[in-house]
């Protein structure tokens, strides 16, 4: 006959390891997965900013999330993460006006050269009545949610070999690599040089074995991709002021209950602030390491360039479908 204290214990016991068993997978499998992917290496702003979305959500939703995030484009290819979205493939990713112009032709103002003045700027006009209409239409048309703003620097020439550039025509010939879209290849060919489409991957070895001569990108990217290893220099045209929005799939937002929403969108939020404010002041310190290392770093003729890059972009069908008074109202964004 079993003892009765050992009985009740064994009933507990198997009781507990019951409740155990079942208790934990079903906690587990109650968290609501979030993978980003993204093209940013480690070392930068907007690959570390994820870290501070996880932990922002971990603080205020704790158990609630299970925030994985892939850096070098090791889930999607740079430029597939907004259809991978769609799909419901893919939660969170940032994604560029280039992307969005693909399917939002309207958003291709923000594509343009010169446009935007500054990240200050930029954040008043994202964040105000400009951002509002066109954000709605983003997510209308391409099933994905912009949550925040992130500023990805202001885009500057990085070249293999020291050119004299004062104009767009001292850039005749130049293979500059740009990113694989006609979006991104209209910019390049609008500051002059002869624009070749390839991954953010590639371009340390196209820079290394020359096939291609430049490229473009904000310093602490270069900094961060370490392309000042494998160039000579710097030509500061300021030509973008860039911008990259992060965004998650509709699908995975809608989803959620208000108070997650509510809560993805906090962290969303305080990422972008913290890549913002790193940004802006290692930005403003870049040009002296550069130096540094080696680089020579040349100011061109700027009137030259934006005078050249807006008439380009003007007279070209992106603008006739800009919405009417749109770079008025940029403008006057202050
Ligand atoms: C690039 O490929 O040059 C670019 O800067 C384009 C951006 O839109 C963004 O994809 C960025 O790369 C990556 O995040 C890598 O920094």
């Amino acid at each position: 006959m079993t003892h009765p204290s050992t009985f009740s214990r064994r009933t507990l016991l198997g009781a507990a390891a019951a409740l155990g068993t079942v208790a934990l997978p079903s906690l587990a499998q109650s968290k609501t997965v979030l993978r980003i992917s993204t093209p940013a290496v480690p070392d930068d702003w907007h690959a570390k900013m994820w870290t501070v979305f996880k932990d922002t959500l971990e603080k205020n939703a704790p158990g609630e999330f299970d925030v994985q995030i892939n850096l070098n484009a090791s889930l999607f290819k740079q430029g597939t993460e907004p259809a991978a979205m769609a799909r419901g493939n893919l939660e969170l990713s940032s994604i560029s006006a280039f992307d969005i112009a693909k399917l939002v032709p309207e958003f291709s103002v923000f594509t343009a050269g010169y446009m935007v003045r500054d990240p200050e700027q930029q954040q008043k006009i994202f964040n105000g009545p400009i951002g509002a209409e066109l954000f709605r239409t983003v997510s209308e048309k391409m099933e994905v949610t912009p949550l925040a703003t992130v500023y990805l620097g202001t885009r500057q020439l990085n070249l293999r070999e020291v050119r004299n550039v004062r104009t767009p025509g001292d850039l005749k010939g130049v293979k500059l690599r740009m990113p694989g879209s006609k979006e991104w290849l209209f910019l390049g060919e609008a500051l002059g040089a002869t624009a070749t489409p390839l991954a953010f991957g590639e371009v340390y070895l196209g820079l290394k074995t020359g096939t291609i001569d430049g490229q473009d990108n904000p310093l602490p990217s270069v900094r961060a991709a370490k392309f000042y290893e494998v160039t000579k220099q710097i030509v500061l045209t300021s030509h973008l002021v860039d911008g990259i929005f992060i965004a998650i799939s509709n699908k995975s937002f809608n989803a959620l209950n208000a108070a997650q929403k509510q809560k993805v969108t906090a962290a969303a939020q305080a990422a972008a602030a913290y890549n913002n404010e790193n940004r802006i002041k290692e930005e403003a310190q870049l040009v002296e390491f550069f130096k540094k290392e080696g680089l020579q770093v040349t100011t061109p003729d700027l009137d030259a360039f934006r005078k050249a890059v807006q008439t380009t972009y003007q007279n070209s069908d992106y603008a006739k479908v800009w919405p009417k008074g749109i770079v008025e109202r940029i403008n006057a964004t202050k």
